[in-house]
C-alpha cells in the first residue's frame, strides 16, 4: 500500500496515521493461531487478568516473518520512515485479557522511544488489530502532535514495570476493525486502558526505524546499531556495512 500525500502530512504533523486494512484474512487468521500458541506456551489464561507481552517472536515463525517483512504495509514503511533504507527491529502480540476489575489491563502514556531511545529518532511503530477494537476492549489511545515534543522523561510506575509520565487530557481513540493498524512514530505518546469486556483483545506490534540508526536500551553503556543486534533485519532498501565486525 502507498499513502496518499494527505496521509503523510498526517502522519508527520499529527505523529500518527490510520492505515486501513493491513492484514489478509489468511494472515489474520495466522497471527491469531501465532498469538494462542504463545499464550499457552506462557500460561495465560482468564484467571491472569492484565495486559501480557510475547516479544520477539519473530525467529520462531514464518506466519510472523511474512507479515513483519511482507505486509502490505511495508511498501508505506519508506513514506513513513522518510528513507528507502528500513529495518525491523522488534515484534510483540500485546494481548488484554478481561480485567474483570482487577484494574490490571491498562498500560499508562508512554513513547516507544521513552523504553529505548534510537538515533535517529522517529522509528514508525505499525500496530495491528487482531480483534476489533473498541473503547471498551482497550483500544489504544493516541495524542496528536505530541511527537513533537521530543523524547521526554518517563519515570517507572510502580511494581509492573511500566515507564509513564503524567499527561493532562484523553486524546484520540484508534477504534478499529480487526486486521486494520495504526501506524506512529517512536515520539508519539500513546496508552490503552482497561479491557472491561469478558472478551480477549489482541494485538500485534511492529517496530521499525531507518536501517543505518542506532539503539540504546537502558542496560547498555553505549548505542549499537540496530542491523546487526539479534532479531534485526532489513525490510526495505539496504543498510550500510560496517568497515568491520
Ligand atoms: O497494545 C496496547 O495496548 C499498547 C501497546 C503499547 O503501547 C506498546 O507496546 O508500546
Amino acid at each position: 500500500m502507498k499513502l496518499s500525500p494527505t496521509q503523510i502530512e498526517q502522519y508527520q504533523e499529527e505523529g500518527y496515521v490510520m492505515l486501513g486494512r493491513v492484514l489478509s484474512d489468511a494472515q489474520l487468521e495466522g497471527l491469531r493461531q501465532e498469538e494462542a500458541r504463545f499464550r499457552e506456551a506462557r500460561g495465560v489464561n482468564n484467571e491472569r487478568p492484565g495486559t501480557h507481552f510475547f516479544s520477539k517472536m519473530a525467529p520462531y515463525s514464518p506466519v510472523l516473518r511474512e507479515v513483519i517483512t511482507r505486509g502490505a504495509h511495508v511498501e508505506a514503511l519508506p513514506q513513513l520512515q522518510g528513507t528507502p533504507n528500513v529495518a525491523f527491529r522488534h515484534d510483540q502480540f500485546v494481548t488484554k485479557m478481561p480485567d474483570r476489575n482487577s484494574q490490571k489491563s491498562e498500560f499508562p502514556w508512554h513513547q516507544d522511544e521513552g523504553y529505548e531511545p534510537v538515533t535517529p529518532p522517529l522509528g514508525v511503530t505499525v500496530w495491528m488489530a487482531l480483534d476489533d477494537m473498541t473503547l471498551e476492549n482497550g483500544c489504544i489511545w493516541v495524542i496528536p502532535g505530541s511527537h513533537k515534543q521530543g523524547r521526554l522523561e518517563h519515570e517507572a510506575r510502580g511494581e509492573d514495570g511500566y515507564l509513564t509520565l503524567p499527561i493532562e487530557g484523553d486524546g484520540v481513540p484508534a477504534i478499529m476493525k480487526a486486521g486494520e493498524a495504526i501506524a506512529f512514530t517512536g515520539l508519539t505518546l500513546h496508552r490503552s486502558k482497561y479491557n472491561r469486556t469478558e472478551g480477549i483483545r489482541r494485538a500485534f506490534f511492529v517496530g521499525y526505524t531507518d536501517a543505518a540508526a542506532t539503539y540504546q536500551a537502558r542496560n547498555m553503556a553505549e548505542p549499537k546499531p540496530v542491523v546487526g543486534s539479534p532479531h534485526a533485519w532489513v525490510v526495505c532498501g539496504s543498510a550500510p556495512m560496517p568497515s568491520k565486525r
